[in-house]
């Protein structure tokens, strides 16, 4: 089965001869699988295919089959090299950051994505927010276009489907993601050596901040929330990254029996940026909206002022607030 736009968007690769193809800043493992998965499919057609990404591949996708040829921003003036531009994994054409402006002076955009909401103004626009990943789309564009499935671009559709699915635990983990990556490993590409690259790997000095946070974790209201905190002096201690104390929320939520896990993170400017993910009904969205943030559901963030002294009662009270005063909410 090929989707209706999918099939349009490989009419238009298939007219193009030099593609741009480029995904959104600060990219996953699905945006950079995705880039580099069609620009093997290209070649493999001989076309050629150029990705151009405003941020430095992360460092755990370093693994991936041609990550070294992708280049950084290219000057507006360089569009006429290029006779379609793909933008994958991108809800909007400005998540591509520096390379929106390139995107728009190429003039004909072909959009492949699995976010909902608005999109931008492409030729074609293939939006199918059933697909687990932007891989699985780029897998059945590949397939239209009659690319052969090497290891290589195997590898890159398998790294971008077990990304996005979590190693196949989120609930976007569909009958179609477990085909298609059984037809990804019959074609080569290694799932343990992917993970290992994805979830392994680690920098010790992230562990170690993880760790910190770990172990100062608290249950309060009731045992319905777990709460932890960093501060600067962790960063300086630890040596670990600023982004580093991102996958604390993530270990937080791992406990059982709670409705909310919150993570505290002063920042360098004497802010506190406050993560909030919710394991009931809660709509840690609204409570994020009363602290000034915002976000989903599920999902959701704030700043606060001052020290994690300082900004955990206000954090605290908002919490109580939502969970009522009844001692219970949702299940
Ligand atoms: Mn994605």
């Amino acid at each position: 089965m090929t989707r209706p736009r999918i099939a349009d968007a490989a009419r238009v690769l298939a007219e193009g001869q030099s593609l741009l193809v480029t995904t959104h800043i600060r990219p996953d493992g699905d945006a950079i699988g995705s880039a580099l998965a069609l620009s093997h499919g290209l070649r493999g057609l001989g076309k050629m295919a150029t990705i151009v990404l405003e941020h430095a591949v992360p460092r755990p996708y370093r693994f991936l089959p041609g990550w070294r040829d992708i280049v950084p921003p290219l000057p507006v003036s360089e569009a006429g090299r290029f006779d379609v531009a793909v933008v994958l994994d991108c809800d909007g054409l400005q998540r591509a950051g520096e390379v929106t402006g390139l995107v728009r002076a190429v003039g004909r955009i072909v959009e492949i994505d699995h976010h909902p909401g608005a999109h931008g103004d492409g030729c074609v626009i293939a939006v199918y927010p059933e697909a687990a990943a932007t891989a699985e789309l780029v897998f059945e564009l590949c397939e239209a276009l009659g690319a052969p499935l090497t290891v290589e671009l195997a590898t890159c559709l398998l790294t971008g489907l077990t990304d996005d699915t979590g190693g196949f635990r989120h609930s976007n983990t569909t009958a179609r993601a477990h085909e298609l990556a059984s037809r990804l490993v019959a074609a080569g590409a290694d799932p343990a050596r992917i993970a290992e690259n994805l979830f392994g790997n680690q920098p010790p000095a992230r562990l170690v901040l993880r760790g910190r946070a770990l172990a100062r974790a608290r249950l309060l209201l009731d045992g319905r929330v777990i709460l932890s905190y960093l501060t600067n002096k962790d960063f300086a201690v630890t040596g670990a990254d600023r982004a580093d104390s991102s996958y604390v929320i993530d270990d937080l939520r791992l406990a059982a029996d709670i409705q909310v896990a919150a993570v505290l993170v002063e920042t360098e400017n004497g802010q506190c940026r406050v993560s909030l993910r919710s394991s009931s009904d809660l709509d840690v969205a609204a409570v994020a909206r009363s602290l000034g943030g915002g976000g989903h559901v599920k999902a959701a963030g704030c700043e606060l002022p001052g020290t994690v002294a300082q900004a955990e009662p206000p954090l605290v009270a908002a919490l109580a607030g939502a969970l009522g005063a009844d001692g219970r909410h949702g299940g």
